[in-house]
């Protein structure tokens, strides 16, 4: 590993925070600003990769998974959004369960181990649909993980059900659901989630759902998505308040940002982020969150050659496989829908990096011709 001791930086202000890296002290609400201020950002990628080399060597975790998106109806109309629709407009969709389950099964040969599922918030579908689409995943792919459903999608189920936080997520976790994934974060600040998605829960209500998943033994991951109207304040403090739940729960695996992408949206005038605004929030959210074990590089996001330099930026996991992925897509993004596994360790290797294909607890998956062994 680098020692802390080889870096250089024209800028002064990053002298004391590097003496803390070092130390391997916590770093506060002004530091994160100064390193959002700072034009360095070869010192703060080296910075972020002494951590991310300090926690995970040259490792660098990936799964094997699919994206399985039952409905884009949605409620919500956020502007952030080009997946959502309304009920009966172009486009809408929303799967039967035997379409879901066939979705699950189509177009991958390789062994999953798992199912990420998101959706939008559907104002007729009963919680009943929910409980049994997790039912009859498990039922038909019993070894594959279900990684569903956001905070935001669990409190909306719990309103339609009439049923608090806490027992709907209780019914999720006895139907099938094993994790939960990031999304629906965005920006915690009022004054952006009013502009950004204003029918959403309040950024509290977030945190709150996920505190009551973690106490329930759920890990779950979480994101901020970035590069809209939201300012330097607005990212510390969303990044604070997720580390300040962390030291409460540990219930969180990893932290994905998301660069928001305009295009179909009704913010399409805003300008794209540039790949020097997403490494520079890749290096500053592993040098902040200290309490999170891994920093995930979202090729569908970032793009795969983007994704390969924030391998050395701090992050140290590659999501995933995906397989048709949407919500990015319908807002513009022109990566691949999906990469097999050896695409995915070719870009990993590219980069100088281990490739360590993991499940979605981040224990390593070993695989031989036709089958698939979880390491416990
Ligand atoms: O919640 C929606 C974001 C999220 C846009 O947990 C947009 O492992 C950019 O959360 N431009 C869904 N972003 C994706 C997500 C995710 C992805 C990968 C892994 C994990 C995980 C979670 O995408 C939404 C929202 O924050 N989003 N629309 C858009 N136009």
């Amino acid at each position: 590993m680098a020692s802390v001791h080889d870096f250089q930086s024209n800028d002064p202000d990053l002298q004391p925070i590097r003496e803390k890296v070092e130390a391997g002290e916590r770093l506060s609400s002004e530091d994160a600003l100064l390193l959002y201020r700072s034009d360095d950002i070869l010192g703060l990628g080296w910075l972020a990769n002494y951590v991310r080399e300090r926690l995970h060597g040259d490792k660098t975790y990936f799964n094997v998974n699919r994206h399985i998106n039952p409905t884009n109806v949605c409620i919500a109309a956020c502007r952030l959004c080009a997946f959502g629709r309304k009920k009966d407009a172009p486009g809408a969709y929303t799967m039967a369960l035997e379409e879901a389950f066939q979705a699950a099964r189509s177009g991958y040969s390789e062994a999953v181990t798992e199912f990420h599922i998101v959706g939008g918030l559907h104002p007729d579908l009963p919680f009943q649909y929910f409980l049994d689409l997790l039912a009859g995943l498990k039922a038909r792919f019993p070894e594959v993980h279900l990684k569903a459903f956001t905070m935001v999608e669990v409190a909306y189920l719990a309103k339609r059900a009439k049923l608090s936080i806490a027992e709907t997520l209780v019914r999720l976790k006895n139907a099938g659901v094993d994790s939960l994934p990031g999304g629906g974060a965005e920006i915690f600040a009022e004054r952006v989630r009013h502009i950004i998605c204003d029918h959403k829960i309040d950024g509290q209500q977030w945190l709150d759902t996920a505190r009551l998943a973690h106490q329930l033994g759920l890990k779950s991951n979480a994101t901020m998505l970035y590069g809209h109207v939201e300012n330097d304040e607005d990212r510390v403090d969303h990044l604070m308040k997720l580390r300040a739940l962390q030291d409460e729960t540990g219930g969180f695996q990893a932290f994905i940002p998301l660069a928001f992408h305009p295009d179909n949206t009704a913010l399409e005038h805003l300008p794209k982020t540039t790949g020097i605004v997403d490494l520079k929030q890749i290096a500053i959210s592993r040098l902040l969150l200290d309490n999170f074990a891994h920093i995930k590089a979202y090729w569908q996001m970032l793009t795969p050659k983007i994704a390969q330099i924030a391998l050395r930026f701090g992050a140290d996991d590659l999501d995933g496989t995906v397989i048709e992925e949407k919500i990015y897509h319908d807002a513009g993004a022109t990566t691949p829908q999906g990469l097999r596994r050896q695409g995915l360790i070719h870009l990993i290797e590219q980069a100088g990096r281990r490739p360590v294909e993991r499940d979605t607890l981040y224990r390593p998956v070993t695989r031989n011709q036709t089958s698939v062994t979880v390491a416990v």
